[in-house]
């Protein structure tokens, strides 16, 4: 998306603007779901670099190394959610870099609601904050995000 089209905030929010870098699984080829968490978080005032769909584990973690960013935000929607997200968990705690970096995963991450515990006590483990349950709107990223601690840079993400 051009600087240009990039949606104004809605209204100039009291939380500070963060830098998110939003990625889905490896195996995910939906993009609605990054596009419209995007342009969300976008319009409440935070700053999104959208890596797209199929994500490898090390492109996320190159790009996290660079970036910084105060945020990983994983959306899987494809069912394959939970072996993508460990895998991209794995990859970015096993990094010097990235090990620290918050880091959240939500979307449809199975195929039904059977085994979403496990999966969720998984993900946890691998490393995730926080896993939202499937069906969690975008609102809550907005609480997680006001709830980051520390100083912001300021920076653009993208
Ligand atoms: C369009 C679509 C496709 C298109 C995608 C095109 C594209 N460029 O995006 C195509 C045809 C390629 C496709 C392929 C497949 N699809 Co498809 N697809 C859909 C469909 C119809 C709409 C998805 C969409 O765009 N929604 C609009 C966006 C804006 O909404 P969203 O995806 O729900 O995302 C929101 C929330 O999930 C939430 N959210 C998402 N991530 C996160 C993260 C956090 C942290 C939080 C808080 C919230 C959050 O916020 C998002 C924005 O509002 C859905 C069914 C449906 N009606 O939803 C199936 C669906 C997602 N697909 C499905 C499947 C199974 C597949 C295939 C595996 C089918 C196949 N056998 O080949 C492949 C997967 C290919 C792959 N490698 O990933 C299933 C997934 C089943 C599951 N998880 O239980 C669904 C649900 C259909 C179904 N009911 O079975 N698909």
């Amino acid at each position: 998306m051009t600087p240009s089209a990039r949606p104004q905030p809605l209204r100039s929010s009291p939380e500070p603007s963060r830098r998110v870098l939003l990625t889905t699984g490896s195996s995910d080829a939906h993009t609605w779901n990054l596009v419209h968490l995007q342009l969300f978080l976008e319009e409440h005032g935070h700053s999104v670099l959208n890596l797209g769909p199929c994500v490898p584990e090390q492109l996320l973690v190159d790009t996290a190394r660079m970036t910084s960013p105060d945020l990983v935000v994983l959306s899987s929607v494809n069912g394959h959610g939970h072996q993508d997200g460990l895998r991209a968990a794995r990859a970015l705690r096993a990094d010097r870099k990235t090990r620290t970096l918050p880091m959240v995963i939500g979307g449809l991450l199975g195929i039904s609601p059977e085994g979403a515990a496990t999966r969720t006590a998984e993900l946890l483990d691998a490393g995730y904050d926080e896993v939202y349950a499937d069906g969690t709107p975008p609102t809550a990223l907005l609480r997680r995000l006001a709830d980051l601690g520390g100083a912001c840079t300021g920076r653009a993400a993208a």
